[in-house]
């Protein structure tokens, strides 16, 4: 018998499981489908550890469910899912898995600034359902990216490396910062500008999202934000669905407000604003920012190594209530 024993919401990469195996007993999840939340409090109050998922609440109701818990993990950089005050209220650390997907989630706003520029999903439909009549010298134009203005809203870890990315393209960038602080980064390698948010809507091509959902960036996009942006920009959500408002959104793309939009995220996951499936201008994933095998390898390992730290007492190396180590 191991000393402690943990439980992990959904399969993550075998990587991480080995690692927590060497300490723990480890349960997981069978079902590929999160638990409900009756299941969830069960898996609280019997188990020392639990690592989870962004569809997990991680609230007060869990922490009162959770008697014997030493630490939650979660399997994401964004923790708008856990009540942390609630955790620190009851001694109970818990961690994040920050730097490990900062390139891949980065990568794919790119991928959807290009896919959606230049039509990309749109074009390859017309492809597949053999409706291409031919080259034409006015089919399917879309923006032009070299030099056009970038705006990062969030340039934190993932923000700055999508901005960075940028080199190649000569664009300028403008970014915002909730702190006011500069990123000193991005002003020393990419000559960028720290503006308000009404600078980046009003001179923005293309805004990119990377800020974490707060009460403060909830619906930080909606029809008033979307009627100062250019009628020829697009936005690129890869952070928390609710930073949008998404039927504005939806409205917005409709009647040609803005040029388009590459979806990541969404309000209400996984369900997403029925007026969004039927417009060519946006593109929707299904929330893939960190899937690639090394980002969803290295979140496992150190959300492994994040709860047997906190299963031995000790601070996690991420860890979202470091207070409680203190003294
Ligand atoms: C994950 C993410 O796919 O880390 C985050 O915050 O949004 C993505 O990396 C997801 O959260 C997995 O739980």
């Amino acid at each position: 018998m191991k000393p402690h024993s943990v439980y992990v919401t959904r399969r993550i990469p075998q990587a991480g499981l080995d690692l927590l195996a060497e300490v723990a007993e480890v349960d997981i999840n069978p079902e590929d489908a999160p638990l409900t939340r009756a299941e969830l409090l069960e898996k609280a109050a019997a188990y020392d550890g639990v690592i989870g998922m962004l569809s997990d609440r991680i609230d007060g109701e869990f922490f009162d469910a959770a008697a014997r818990l030493k630490g939650y993990a979660n399997y994401a950089v964004g923790f708008d899912n856990i009540d942390v005050a609630e955790a620190t209220r009851r001694g109970i650390p818990v961690s994040n898995t920050p730097g490990v997907l900062t390139d891949a989630t980065a990568e794919l706003a790119w991928a959807l600034l290009f896919g959606v520029a230049r039509r990309i999903v749109e074009t390859d439909k017309v492809m597949r359902s053999g409706a291409w009549t031919g080259w034409g010298p006015l089919q399917f134009i879309g923006g032009d990216v070299k030099g056009k203005t970038l705006g990062i809203v969030g340039a934190g870890r993932i923000g700055t490396a999508m901005a960075l990315m940028s080199r190649g393209f000569n664009m300028k960038v403008l970014y915002t910062s909730s702190s006011g602080r500069h990123n000193a980064v991005l002003e020393d390698e990419l000559n960028a500008e720290l503006v308000t948010f009404d600078r980046l809507l009003e001179e923005s091509d293309f805004i990119s999202l990377h800020c974490p959902l707060t009460d403060g960036t909830r619906h930080l996009f909606d029809a008033s934000a979307f009627a100062r942006m250019k009628e020829t920009a697009y936005i690129v959500n890869t952070a928390r669905g609710p930073v949008i408002k998404e039927a504005d959104l939806a409205a917005a793309l409709k009647s040609g407000q803005i040029a388009g939009a590459g979806l990541d995220v969404y309000e209400n996951e996984p369900a997403m604003d029925p007026g969004l499936a039927e417009l060519d201008n946006v593109i929707v994933l299904p929330h893939v920012g960190s899937a690639t095998i090394s980002s969803r390898t290295d979140m496992a390992t150190l959300a492994a190594r994040n709860l047997t730290a906190m299963l031995r007492g000790k601070q996690p190396e991420t860890c979202l209530n470091p207070e409680l180590f203190k003294g």
